[in-house]
């Protein structure tokens, strides 16, 4: 069965000068171009009838003569070109803007719209390389937004976001506010319903030229919390993106304006939340860049405790490393200083050699 459909989970991951030395003897391979190497992989075959699962070490890959391993290992390897202008050899830092009256404790439109002007700002000096702006809150239980009032809450924002040092995200369902949202200067779309939700959406990204975020959630915000259920949540939330990606691409949206992300919290369970995060790098084989957005997600308490949003800001960090070694490229989060001191620690820690980088 040449050509069944398979997926390959990168293993046993490395960093630096091991990366490098490893992928030079042939004994490890490069995750999407990055200095990150695996020197094993598991192979997952036979969805569903005979599901097997076995590891494979990169050399075992390499000499596959498997036509679809071999496409999956491709799209595993590859460098990802640059997002939205953006390089992708570190992780990059998505910081949050939400402009919805709950996120402010007083004040009206003003009021909102100045604060969330202030707060991108902080954000990019803080080290965001891109900020997500927000109108409407898709948090589980929540309610839909009317479009104009989605527009009068994130238009004068990224109005006020010109010449602001990191890249706008336009965080929307809403074809049409993205259209806005682009004319006034925004280079990304991240859409919670990976362009479904509006049937414009992906005209509206293919017209814009706007780079795409295409996020699996499982039902409406509303109720998706409620009882989700999965055979098997990383291949089905995967066989998702890889069908919305081919969707996109078939729109007239070039590969290299689009990523991936397996939407913490959107219709999973605690259980199906960790599970994606522990399997994470399985991913890659979308041959896209991945982003993870977990920062200050209900399964952090439930993993671990921590009943306010706030309280979960330790645990955030946590996801934010686990992301990043399985060579996650975008992570989206609320505490921008404190995600980059983390990754900068873990990042000299593990991937440049030699004295301690916190010995100084
Ligand atoms: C996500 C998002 C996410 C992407 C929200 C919250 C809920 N966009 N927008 N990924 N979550 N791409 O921040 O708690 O996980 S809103």
């Amino acid at each position: 069965m040449a050509d069944a459909k398979l997926y390959l989970r990168p293993l046993g991951f490395l960093y630096g000068d091991t990366a490098a030395e490893a992928v030079a003897e042939g004994i490890a391979l490069p995750l999407a171009g990055s200095a990150i190497a695996f020197p094993a992989a598991e192979l997952i075959e036979g969805v569903p009838v005979s599901t097997e699962r076995r590891l494979l070490t990169a050399k075992d890959l390499q000499v596959s003569h498997d036509a679809e391993l071999a496409r999956v290992l491709k799209a595993i390897t590859a460098p990802r070109p640059p997002f939205a202008g953006l390089a992708l050899m570190r992780p990059l830092i998505m910081g949050i803007v939400n402009v919805t009256p709950d996120s402010f404790s007083d004040g009206g439109l003003y009021d909102t719209t100045e604060g969330a002007i202030v707060r991108a700002a902080e954000l990019a000096s803080a080290g965001a390389d891109i900020v997500d702006v927000g109108g409407e809150s898709t948090r589980p239980g929540s309610d839909p937004v009317e479009e104009g009032d989605e527009l009068c809450r994130v238009l004068p924002v990224l109005e006020g976001l010109a010449g602001l040092q990191a890249a706008v995200s336009i965080d929307t369902r809403k074809a049409s506010v993205a259209r806005a949202a682009a004319r006034a200067g925004a280079k990304i779309f991240n859409d919670v319903s990976a362009l479904t939700y509006d049937p414009d959406s992906l005209a509206a990204a293919a017209e814009t030229g706007l780079s795409v975020i295409l996020m699996h959630a499982k039902g409406e915000p509303k109720t998706m919390h409620l009882d989700p259920r999965y055979d098997d949540v990383v291949l089905e939330v995967y066989d998702y993106l890889e069908g919305q990606i081919a969707a996109a691409e078939a729109a007239g949206i070039k590969r290299a304006r689009i990523v991936a992300d397996p939407g913490i919290g959107f219709g999973k369970t605690m259980d199906h939340t960790v599970a994606l995060l522990a399997n994470l790098s399985l991913f890659h084989g979308l041959g896209v860049p991945i982003l993870v957005g977990a920062s200050r997600k209900r399964f952090i308490g439930g993993v671990a405790g921590g009943e306010t949003p706030q309280s979960r800001e330790p645990g955030s960090f946590a996801v934010a490393l686990v992301a990043a070694a399985q060579g996650a490229q975008i992570l989206r989060v609320h505490d921008v200083a404190g995600t980059r001191q983390a990754l900068s620690v873990w990042r000299g820690c593990v991937a440049e050699p030699g004295p301690s980088p916190l010995a100084s």
